[in-house]
């Protein structure tokens, strides 16, 4: 019956009981790398916990329930949830990517995985009439993020799932970004939805996790023997974080959005700023896209400073105050990075130009704070760059 719940509700109940001991409300945190069994074999339904977990469980049943699958499972890290989805390949398979992707998941394609004998393409995946000619006899897997990260671009997932499916490939979509508040891929047509878990799903920065959620029995099956064989398992303590963030989800999302949207127009307004990449803009070239298959448009954003260089970049980023300079994204709190000497900073320069990523691109997590000690906050930093530069 939970599973029935609209969205909001099954953020908090989705695929959850009462615990069985004590009746619970949340589940409780089993500690346990082990499990006894009264005769080989014999036992109530966990024997070790890389194998399976009552608290992992729960996070996994959550993780189905949100993004309208049937199984979920859950990973130390997005980067391992992400190198389970890989292992579904062998040598001389191709994998279709899109080029404006995390740094470290084009690290983990091309120093991981190219050398196991999997092959890359990277291309602009924006025209799925054009991404078409990009498949060949060999490509098994289409991997996208949308919005894509740090550049915002949004890829129409629905129209990509058509020609996954037209031609026999599996299609993976990264909902880091998005979240399923905003957009729900497998119910657009994708095969596996992946998550790094430690961004929004958690949401309050203090946990590393990787999710995957599929409907397909037989895909379920493979990738669960993966996590268990791989070993690559999300701890019970830090299961039971992600669950707990989960529950409020929605609430936080709402307001992602709101402060995303007050950011956007304050820096798309700002004379300082030469361009502002968010994709609930009107002028975002994707936006007709993002209102199509998204609710809304989320608290991530780009934007370049008027005729900035890499130092005033990070001069920008490092005079912020209620921003925090960090990595990573999708906390409470609102963090500012600079891509080019942080989070892409593993993509060649050259790579990393032809997808946008330019030297004086600044990244923003807006957080759920104040709108308004968050434009102060930009206000100033933008005020000090022109300042120092006349
Ligand atoms: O950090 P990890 O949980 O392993 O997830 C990797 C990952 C995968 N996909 C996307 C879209 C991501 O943004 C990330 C991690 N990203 C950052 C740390 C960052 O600051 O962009």
């Amino acid at each position: 019956m939970k599973n029935d719940l609209r969205f909001n509700s099954r953020t908090i109940h989705g695929g959850q009981q009462p615990d069985a001991a004590y009746g619970a409300v949340m589940p409780p945190v089993y500690l346990s790398s082990t499990f006894a069994q009264t005769a080989p074999g014999q036992h109530k339904g966990y024997e070790y916990s890389r194998s399976g977990n009552p608290t992992r469980h729960a996070l996994e049943a959550s993780l189905a329930s949100i993004e309208n699958g049937a199984s979920g499972l859950a990973f130390s890290s997005g980067l391992a949830a992400m190198d389970a989805v890989l292992k579904l390949l062998g040598p001389g398979d191709e994998v279709l990517a899109n080029r404006d992707l995390y740094g470290g998941s084009y690290r983990l394609f091309r120093r991981v995985f190219e050398p196991l004998g999997i092959r890359f393409r990277f291309e602009d995946l924006g025209k799925p009439g054009e991404a078409a000619n990009c498949i060949g006899p060999k490509t098994r897997l289409i991997w996208l993020e949308s919005p894509t990260n740090p550049m915002m671009n949004v890829l129409d997932i629905g129209a990509m799932a058509e020609l996954a499916r037209s031609r026999g490939v599996l299609l993976a979509v990264d909902n880091t970004f998005a979240t399923p508040y905003l957009q729900q891929p497998l119910d657009l047509g994708a095969d596996i939805v992946m998550h790094s878990a430690t961004k929004y799903l958690g949401g309050h920065s203090d946990v590393v996790a990787g999710a995957l959620v599929v409907r397909d029995p037989e895909l379920a099956g493979r990738l669960a023997f993966l996590q268990n064989a791989s070993g690559a398992v999300l701890g019970p303590m830090d299961s039971y974080l992600v669950l707990r963030g989960i529950k409020t989800l929605h609430v936080r999302m709402q307001r992602h959005c709101e402060n995303g949207r007050a950011v956007a127009e304050y820096l798309a307004g700002h004379p300082g700023v030469e361009h502002v990449f968010w994709p609930g803009l009107p002028n975002h070239p994707d936006h007709e896209i993002a209102k199509k298959q998204m609710r809304d448009f989320g608290g991530m954003l780009s934007f370049i400073p008027k005729g900035a260089r890499y130092e005033d970049a990070v001069k920008l980023v490092s005079a912020l105050q209620v921003f925090t300079l960090a990595e990573s994204l999708g906390g409470v709190e609102s963090l500012a990075g600079h891509p080019a000497s942080m989070t892409h900073a593993s993509i060649p320069r050259e790579e990393r130009l032809k997808s946008g990523v330019t030297d004086s691109l600044i990244r923003l997590s807006v957080g759920i704070e104040d709108a308004d000690d968050l434009l102060e906050d930009l206000a100033r930093s933008l005020a000090a760059l022109s300042f120092g530069r006349s």
